[in-house]
């Protein structure tokens, strides 16, 4: 008989661990589920649950004690100051792995995220190998998040699924840009499950989308966990269609969205353009 998977699950209060901490108990997994500053409350009666600040080893060893697999879905979320991103996202996530060393946690399966690819054109197709354009500093997180799972893989053998995720919702695509990025929540399901579940995967990364038929990633590649997601945003395009994800038609022009325009120089004040033409969003790849 196979021996059951323990599961950490971190940002058990967020979007999507809401969603996963109902998910892998009813998939049949045992799952300890951590939120972060606020208490969560008992969902069922023998519930595994904790919460915590992960920069600090002890909640990390509290979490990680007797775990096979983290899901870490915790930290910041959306585009934030600098030093929370830091704390949050770096200073957080490294406590998170060395915690799996102490702890011989076989794997992590990391949040990243389309905003590590944000600044690439809406015209530019993604595959496996394409660089990372981060759109923020929240994108940059997880281009350095990629890395870290990339290093603990190499000189500690820990394994990461690094998931790149799109726009992640319970509700149909809301906008013309979730036609492209629109995650839903059957397929997030089944992507958590296969990087659970997909057998050595070393290092490996991921595109966290549905099947969507103007998926910025090409979604015919294969990936190294089996991912087959069957939603398709396309389905919801007539009512999406002509919704602007922002009122800044900069938004329109980067896959990264509604984040590109925070803090974005127009190409008009950039310093280049004294010495000549500033070049087009098209060159820049
Ligand atoms: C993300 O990475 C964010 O966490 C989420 O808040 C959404 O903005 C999503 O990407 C998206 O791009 O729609």
């Amino acid at each position: 008989m196979a021996i059951p998977i323990k599961i950490a699950l971190s940002g058990a209060a967020g979007n999507l661990g809401r969603i996963l901490r109902t998910a892998l108990p009813e998939l049949g997994y045992k799952v300890r589920s951590a939120g972060g500053r606020t208490e969560l409350r008992l969902l069922f009666p023998d519930e595994d649950i904790m919460h915590g600040d992960l920069r600090e080893p002890e909640v990390v060893d509290k979490l990680l004690d007797g775990i096979d697999v983290l899901v870490h879905m915790a930290g910041t979320s959306v585009e934030r100051p600098l030093a929370e991103i830091i704390e949050n996202n770096l200073i957080a996530l490294h406590a998170v792995y060395e915690g799996a060393r102490r702890h011989r946690v076989k794997r992590i399966i990391f949040a990243s995220s389309n905003h590590a690819f944000g600044m690439h054109p809406v015209e530019h197709t993604l595959h496996q190998g394409t660089c990372y354009r981060p759109d923020g500093f929240y994108g940059l997180s997880k281009m350095w998040g990629e890395g870290m799972a990339r290093m603990y893989w190499d000189k500690h053998g820990i394994e990461s699924v690094c998931l790149r995720i799109g726009s992640a919702s319970e509700t149909p695509p809301a906008n013309r840009r979730h036609l492209s990025t629109w995650l839903g929540v059957e397929d997030l399901i089944h992507l958590v499950q296969r990087a659970i579940e997909a057998p050595d995967v070393g290092y490996a990364e991921v595109w966290g989308v549905s099947a969507n038929s103007r998926a910025y990633c090409d979604m015919s590649e294969p990936n190294q966990i089996g991912y087959a997601p069957r939603q398709n945003a396309e389905q919801w395009a007539s009512q999406a269609e002509g919704i602007a994800v922002h009122a800044d038609p900069v938004a329109s022009q980067y896959q990264g969205g509604p984040f590109v325009v925070h803090d974005y120089t127009p190409m008009e004040a950039r310093p280049g353009r004294a010495l000549g033409a500033a070049p087009s969003k098209k060159d820049e790849s």
